[in-house]
């Protein structure tokens, strides 16, 4: 990691500004070549330079350069940010001309890659920087910048922390075994420990569903059969006439996709085409694909008549989507109601109007525990690597109960226990594999 790596660092494009980033033990040397202004090799840290890029004797751009030296900067190397002037053709030269006085042009994700490598940041928190920059959302903001500062990486050090304790209080076990009363109140304490990690662990768990919901926007699917008003509420939704609209059944032959935010969460909406049994090929393959994409969805809005009695069809759809988290909704309440469901939470809509959808968004939030998740800190895990690992981490700990129960040896609960402190180890980075690192930051933007 001694060699010195450059790249743009902002969007390439036309703006205001574009900074060519260096960092490494030779970024002040290697902008001290090409500018001209004071003598970079002598101001100090942390500071903002005038001048202009020059190649040989020709001037490239005016500038400003910020010249950071280690210890206290984002990759805790020497870094040099040239503030050019927005365009592409003087940002590439200037990016060209540290290439030619030799620093190397940076892989996707290098700069933060070092923050982790050198121990500044640590893995979820090198996430969150990917996560702040992809967020959709305003919520998906708040939760990246709460791991950016480290809210998640402490839970899991305290979790660390408490297996820690335990393991040492149990080794004194393994090397004091003729103290009988230690070993009695220790693995009473053992027990308790891991009943109280295991409940923290499952919350956490729990909620960091949410907040992957929170990130990525929660897939909602729009069903029923044909001419309920699927359509009708899509379009009250989203407030534009997005999905055609008729009184003829069968009128969305494929999906219609949408995007709202409701305080800050994002829904991707899909409309799908009315369900029914049909020998119209095209209508057939929307019904095929309306029924794959209750498969993949996130949250099912099942949208019942509630003019009309309940058909073999809706039933068919209220089976089908009994697993699925769903909203059922009784739409067209203007008119009489004649259908016959004994189902008590549904929600009643008439899509004809903006005000008749209000109890489905309240639903929405409702299910999605928005009040909940705003009112509290904002630390969960944000993505699949992290929850999967503190899945595995849960399993180490029911494994440790059961050897318990079972009154297995106490080396076998020590070995659960381990595996758990390393599989934590695991979600901020400190116990990781080469391969998994690279895989992680290959998907971050180059210059960041
Ligand atoms: N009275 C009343 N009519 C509604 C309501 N919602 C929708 N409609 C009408 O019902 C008919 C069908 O509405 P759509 O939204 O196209 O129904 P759909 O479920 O998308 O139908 P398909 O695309 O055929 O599956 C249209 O004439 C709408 O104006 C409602 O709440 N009340
Ligand atoms: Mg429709």
């Amino acid at each position: 990691m001694d060699d010195t790596i450059v790249a743009i660092s902002t969007a390439l494009g036309v703006g205001a500004i574009s900074i060519v980033r260096l960092s490494g033990s030779n970024s002040i040397e290697i902008a001290n070549t090409i500018f001209k202004g004071n003598d970079l090799t002598k101001v100090k840290s942390h500071t903002i330079s005038y001048g202009h890029i020059y190649d040989n004797e020709e001037i490239i751009d005016e500038v400003l350069v910020s010249v950071m030296k280690s210890p206290r900067t984002f990759t805790t190397e020497d870094i040099v940010e040239i503030n050019c002037h927005g365009g592409i053709i003087a940002t590439n030269k200037v990016l060209e001309l540290c290439l030619k006085h030799g620093a190397r042009l940076a892989e996707a994700g290098e700069f933060t890659k070092r923050a982790f490598l050198n121990g500044r940041i640590d893995l979820v928190e090198s996430e969150a920087v990917m996560d702040i920059i992809e967020s959709k959302s305003d919520e998906a903001r708040k939760l990246a910048i709460s791991s950016l500062n480290g809210n998640v990486s402490k839970l899991i050090e305290s979790f660390r922390d408490n297996l820690k304790n335990l393991l040492s209080s149990i080794e004194v076990n393994i090397d004091y075994p003729e103290y009988y009363d230690i070993e009695v109140v220790t693995l009473q304490k053992v027990k308790e420990e891991i009943t109280k990690m295991k409940k923290d662990l499952e919350d956490l768990i729990n909620t960091s569903s949410n907040s992957s919901c929170i990130k990525n926007g929660i897939k909602t699917v729009i069903v029923g059969r044909p001419n309920v008003g699927k359509s009708s509420i899509l379009n009250q939704l989203l407030g534009e006439d997005k999905a055609i609209v008729t009184d003829i059944a069968g009128t969305t032959r494929d999906i219609v996709e949408g995007e709202i935010y409701l305080d800050g969460l994002l829904l991707n909406i899909i409309d799908t085409a009315g369900i029914r049994d049909t020998t119209d090929i095209v209508e057939k393959l929307g019904v095929d694909k309306s029924l794959d994409m209750i498969d993949q969805a996130d949250l099912v809005i099942l949208v019942l008549n509630s003019n009309e009695k309940l058909t073999e069809e809706d039933k068919k759809i209220l089976d089908k989507t009994k697993d699925k988290l769903r909203i059922i909704v009784l739409n067209k309440t203007d008119l009489p109601k004649n259908i016959d469901i004994d189902i008590d939470d549904v929600i009643e809509t008439t899509a004809l109007d903006l005000k008749g959808i209000i109890p489905l968004k309240e639903k929405i939030k409702e299910l999605f525990n928005l009040e909940k998740i705003k009112s509290k800190d904002y630390t969960y895990l944000s993505n699949v690597r992290q929850i999967s690992l503190a899945k595995q981490a849960y399993q180490n700990l029911i494994d440790a109960e059961s050897s318990l129960e079972n009154n297995s040896p106490i080396d076998m609960i020590e070995i659960d226990l381990k595996e758990c402190f390393d599989t934590l180890g695991e979600i901020i980075g400190i116990t990781y594999s080469e391969e998994i690192i690279d895989n992680l930051f290959e998907n971050f933007c180059v210059g960041k």
